[in-house]
C-alpha cells in the first residue's frame, strides 16, 4: 500500500507508485474524515495482495488536484478507482467524467440525513458517465468489486476470489448448522 497523502500531484508518476506490472487500484476520498470508512477497502485489497494507493482528493476543496488525479491515473498504471465522499458527494462522478477507468463510488455517511445525501449524489449519474455505486459506508464491497474487475485478466486473483467466495459461503453454512443443532 502506498499512501500518497498530500504530496503534490507532480509527484504522481508511474515510477513513484508502482514498479511492477501488478494490477493497481487508486482509493481516493474527499476528506481525511472519510478514512475510517474507506480503510476497509484498503484492508481488503491488502488481503488480496493488490497493490493500491490511498489519497485525499476533494472535488470542492482541491479541484485542480482532482483534475490532475483523474486525468493521469490511467497513465500511471491505475486500473480501477475507488472514490468515497460524503454530503454533496461529487468526487466519484467528477472523476468518472475525466477518466476512462472504471470508478466505484462509496457514499460516506455524514452527520446528517443518514448518508442518503451522499448516496443520491453518487448514484444519480447521467447517461454516458457511469459510477458503480456500492451501499452507504460499504467500502469493503468497493474493494471486492475492484478485485473482481482486475481478476478478469488475472488468473491468480481470480482463484483468490473463488476461494474468498467459498469461505464466505462456508462461514454462513457453518452458522446455519450450529443454529439447527
Ligand atoms: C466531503 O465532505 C468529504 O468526502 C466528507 O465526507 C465531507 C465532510 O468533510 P470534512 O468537513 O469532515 O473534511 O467532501
Amino acid at each position: 500500500q502506498e499512501i500518497i497523502g498530500n504530496e503534490s500531484p507532480s509527484s504522481w508518476t508511474r515510477e513513484n507508485s508502482q514498479k511492477n506490472s501488478e494490477p493497481h487500484v487508486g482509493i481516493i476520498m474527499g476528506s481525511d474524515s472519510d478514512l475510517p470508512v474507506m480503510k476497509a477497502a484498503a484492508e481488503l485489497l491488502e488481503n488480496f495482495g493488490v497493490i493500491h494507493e490511498v489519497s485525499i482528493v476533494s472535488a470542492h476543496r482541491t479541484p485542480e488536484r482532482m483534475f490532475e488525479y483523474a486525468h493521469n491515473a490511467h497513465l500511471r498504471g491505475v486500473r480501477v478507482i475507488i472514490a468515497g465522499a460524503g454530503g454533496a458527494a461529487h468526487l466519484p462522478g467528477m472523476v468518472a467524467a475525466m477518466t476512462p477507468l472504471p470508478v466505484i463510488g462509496v457514499p460516506v455517511r455524514g452527520s446528517s440525513l443518514d448518508g442518503l445525501d451522499s448516496l443520491l449524489s453518487i448514484v444519480q449519474m447521467p447517461k454516458g458517465v457511469p459510477v458503480a455505486t456500492v451501499a452507504i459506508n460499504n467500502s469493503m464491497n468497493a474493494g471486492l468489486l475492484s478485485v473482481r474487475i482486475l481478476s478478469i485478466s488475472d488468473a491468480v486473483l481470480f482463484d483468490k476470489m473463488l476461494k474468498y467466495q467459498a469461505t464466505v459461503e462456508g462461514t454462513v453454512v457453518e452458522k446455519a448448522k450450529r443454529l439447527e443443532e
